[in-house]
């Protein structure tokens, strides 16, 4: 029985014929049918005695799991009795990570609401997008991107309640309420979380979540794969609004007592001090973080860092090897994506090979289809396609259908299975190139040119070309010191040839000054197409 009382998510879950199927085998995963996630990783932690645990640290801040505990309770109380807020109002949270960012996430789950974090650089139009679609009734917003938002509350009418913190409004609102709540008895079943995915064209989609699904994602990966312990210091760059960042620094070091450091703009320059300054163990970036950090690592105390996260984009083989060689710590990949919640294929330290992104994570099983969704032939490549416990349901959205095929959820990469089972990542469906009768996965000529010295970053894209199709391109960003002419080009293209298949060599190279990424680390390699049509 749900315990929304507005069911305006819920109302717009998939049909039933199109929901994933999903998969709760393992002991870890049986889940009772009343479920908060808040209960289970906050006010569980402090029943236990464990409340004097350090969880939060931030910007001159340093909260214990029980100082947590009553933040969070008090926000909850602000939320119900000042906000009017009601289980299954949808909250949308937009701030910089941050202990009071965080806190917020938990308070909207105790209220049995719906968190709907987005991403600090949105602008008003996008924003906009968002409130519409997802019914959004309330805003937490710190104040320092209050504009944007200002700007689009005029055309979003069911917007009713913001409230800004940073600058002390929900932080007095806060003090002024008891420190204990009676967290909302939610179904296991009821949405608490409706993550947007970056979306690079059209309506963003809105992916929503259980409570149940973010226990799972904890049950999963985390002990499986990363193996935290309670010691552990979490840090890293992900948005709390990129459930690679929620589940990274926030919901998997609270599930086994660990703390987190939630830094703003955590950019390459900023987050290797904050490792040293906070003496972080485990860290999660994208590989583009890890390869600009890697050349700066022997300015740094890293002494502290034991485990290393990337997900987001495939981890080229050269970028682990510059980090393993500068740290000496083998990189953990994982594929995840917003809709499935978080990491399915992943390999630990001691299974991690380059090239390869690991295994079905346990709890999740996956294959590879052809067009006809047919499983292929071991070694050949094919669409992923995955299930487990957790599993992808559109808000309102056509797209559901495309997501989830008799079950199977296809993310919509392109994978190759090798000897030893190990899943190899290919290229997005739609980004695969096809030449003169060839397939080249863009992300493998990446790979290859990152090899060559004077290579900082590219990307690799199909350009129309009358004769082939499309001919392979490459955007290059060249370290210091390097001359972007004609002989660059020669030099580029004979050490592709010599690194892969020469029929996958770019045919056409460009020289910019940086690439084109989302806020989330991701190369987007559709705007360099857009600008080569
Ligand atoms: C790509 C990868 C190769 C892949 C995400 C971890 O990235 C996340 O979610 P998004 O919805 O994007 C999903 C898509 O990104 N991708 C992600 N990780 C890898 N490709 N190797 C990887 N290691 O195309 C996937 O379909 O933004 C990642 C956890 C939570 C997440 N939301």
């Amino acid at each position: 029985m749900t315990a929304h009382v507005d069911t305006f998510a819920r109302d717009r879950l998939p049909p039933a014929a199109q929901m994933p199927e999903l998969l709760f085998e393992l002991p870890e995963l049986q889940f009772p049918a009343r479920l908060n996630a808040a209960t289970e990783l906050l006010d569980k932690r402090v029943a236990a005695g464990e409340g004097g645990r350090l969880c939060i640290q931030g910007d001159r801040v340093r909260w214990t799991y029980a100082d947590l505990l009553a933040q969070a309770n008090r926000i909850a109380h602000v939320l119900v009795q000042d906000l009017g807020l009601v289980p299954g109002n949808r909250v949308l949270l937009r701030g910089a990570n941050s202990p009071m960012l965080a806190a917020c996430f938990l308070a909207v789950f105790k209220a049995g609401g719906i968190a709907v974090g987005t991403m600090p650089l949105l602008r008003a139009r996008e924003l906009k997008g968002i409130v519409e679609k997802a019914g959004i009734t309330h805003a937490l917003c710190d104040s320092r991107l209050l504009d944007e938002l200002d700007l689009a509350a005029p055309d979003c009418p069911t917007l009713r309640h913001r409230m800004s913190f940073v600058d002390g409004t929900l932080e007095a609102a806060a003090a002024g309420k008891p420190a204990t709540f009676d967290n909302v008895d939610t179904d296991a079943e009821d949405i608490a979380l409706m993550a947007f995915t970056s979306g690079t064209t059209g309506v963003p989609k809105g992916t929503m979540h259980f409570h149940r699904d973010l226990m799972a994602a904890c049950a999963c990966w985390p002990p499986h794969v990363l193996r935290p312990v309670a010691d552990d210091v979490f840090i890293g760059s992900p948005p709390l609004a990129f459930t690679f960042g929620l589940g990274g620094l926030l919901l998997f070091p609270m599930s086994v007592g660990a703390s987190t450091v939630l830094i703003e703009k955590a950019s390459p320059e900023t987050l290797l001090p904050a490792i040293a300054k906070y003496r972080a163990t485990v860290c999660f970036t994208a590989p583009t973080s890890y390869r600009a950090m890697a050349a700066q690592v022997p300015q740094h105390d890293l002494s502290s860092l034991r485990k290393c996260v990337s997900a987001g984009e495939a981890l080229p083989a050269a970028t682990r090897l510059l980090w393993q060689e500068a740290t000496g710590i083998r990189i953990i990949d994982g594929i995840g994506s917003t809709e499935m919640l978080h990491i399915f294929i992943s390999a630990d330290e001691a299974h991690a090979r380059p090239g390869a992104t690991g295994v079905p994570v346990p709890g999740y099983v996956a294959t590879l289809l052809d067009d006809a969704g047919q499983p292929v032939p071991r070694g050949q490549v094919g669409r992923l396609a995955v299930k487990g416990p957790t599993g992808c349901k559109y808000l309102a959205d056509e797209r559901q259908a495309a997501y989830v095929q008799n079950g199977w959820n296809l993310t919509g990469d392109a994978y190759r299975i090798d000897d030893d089972g190990h899943y190899v990542y290919q290229a997005r469906t739609d980004d695969m190139i096809i030449s003169g009768g060839y397939n080249i996965a863009g992300p493998e000529v990446e790979s290859a040119l990152l090899l060559h010295p004077a290579v900082a970053e590219c990307g690799v894209i199909g350009q129309a070309d009358a004769e082939r199709g499309q001919i392979v391109k490459a955007v290059v960003v060249l370290r210091p010191g390097h001359a972007p002419d004609a002989a660059m080009v020669k030099t580029l293209q004979d050490f592709v040839k010599q690194t892969v298949a020469p029929y996958k060599y770019p045919r056409a190279i460009e020289f910019r000054e940086a690439l084109p990424r989302t806020e989330t680390g991701k190369l987007q390699r559709f705007r360099l197409r857009q600008e080569n049509t």
